[in-house]
């Protein structure tokens, strides 16, 4: 498949994986990209030595284009902004944040820049810094989110800037992604459902919690402190809304939930664990390999544009 995002990334197909802190390690990111996909290392809790490492892993496991995820609510930024120029990274996604300061720098190196963004006025500004693309992301989207839904942000990011614009949250299947072309994206960018693949590292009982999850168990907390953040319900999301309600500061909101993405993803503590996902975690139902998810997406996909892309 050639598209303006495949010719940017060099990637078989128009897929590019979430940069899920905690989740995307290199195993992932290396299936992914084996598969066609462009595969991506979350940066998000790693030190720049751990995320040297993993950038060699994947290296060591394929030799088609990768990425790195920087967000930016991570103090180690700066470092992890540095070694994706040392390490001549191919491509670069970020969130939680504005890149600004970084994209220069990045693009000098001839890495590809392209950022999440949840807003068209952050799309614009990003274009002018000279991002290849970026990701519109709806609030549909697991963990940290925006205001505005998949169906409302891409047209309006599309209309906005005339770099490619890849369309991301709550898309899982063929059908997400020939709605995403259908709204002027270029391409999609896929995370929940590689939670339930078999060459994600997540402890079991999160990959268990996405199948089981049905359309309406996600929740969105910290909304109040201006941090709001999708995770399948659970009594740490019943607390926090508790919380909210009785309107809690930010430190009170913050201090339940330090530690709490790694509480799910390595211990699986299905209480106090934050098990970020999208809401089209409802349509999830087994775990697979990556490469018969994107071809199966893909396959449906063709189907459905072979009908001239009606339903
Ligand atoms: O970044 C994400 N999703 C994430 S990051 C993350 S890590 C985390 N860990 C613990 C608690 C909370 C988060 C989990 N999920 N998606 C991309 C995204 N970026 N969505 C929205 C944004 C965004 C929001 C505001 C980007 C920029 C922005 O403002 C930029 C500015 O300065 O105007």
């Amino acid at each position: 498949m050639k598209t303006t995002l495949t010719s940017i990334i060099g990637t078989k197909y128009p897929l590019i994986q979430g940069g899920m802190a905690w989740v995307a390690d290199a195993n992932l990111a290396a299936a992914v990209s084996e598969a066609g996909g462009l595969g991506l290392i979350a940066a998000g809790p790693m030190d720049k030595e751990r995320l040297r490492s993993e950038i060699n892993k994947v290296r060591s496991m394929t030799d088609k284009p990768f990425g790195v995820n920087i967000m930016f609510m991570s103090p180690h930024t700066p470092d992890l902004a540095a070694v994706v120029i040392e390490e001549k990274v191919p491509v670069v996604t970020t969130g939680a944040g504005s890149p600004g300061k970084y994209i220069a720098s990045w693009k000098k190196a001839g890495i590809k820049v392209i950022p999440v963004v949840a807003s068209t006025g952050l799309a614009r500004r990003m274009e002018s810094l000279g991002a290849d693309a970026v990701v519109a992301e709806g609030s549909e989207a697991g963990g940290h989110i925006g205001e505005l839904t998949t169906m409302t942000l891409v047209p309006q990011v599309a209309d906005s800037v005339s770099i490619p614009v890849v369309a991301a949250g709550g898309i899982a299947d063929g059908r997400g992604i020939a709605a995403a072309g259908m709204l002027g994206a270029s391409g999609v960018q896929v995370g929940t459902r590689f939670l339930a693949s078999e060459e994600c590292n997540i402890h079991m009982n999160y990959k268990a919690l996405i199948i089981k999850s049905k359309d309406i168990d996600s929740r969105v907390t910290g909304r109040s402190g201006g941090h709001p953040v999708r995770c399948i319900k659970n009594q740490l999301t019943r607390e926090m809304e508790k919380m909210e309600k009785k309107g809690a500061s930010f430190e009170e909101l913050e201090a339940l939930t330090i530690g709490s993405l790694r509480k799910a993803v390595i211990d699986g503590d299905l209480k106090c664990g934050s098990f970020m996902a999208g809401q089209i975690s409802g349509m999830i139902k087994r775990i697979m390999p990556v490469k018969e998810i994107i071809e199966e997406m893909f396959t449906e996909y063709e189907k459905i544009m072979s009908r001239g892309g009606s339903i």
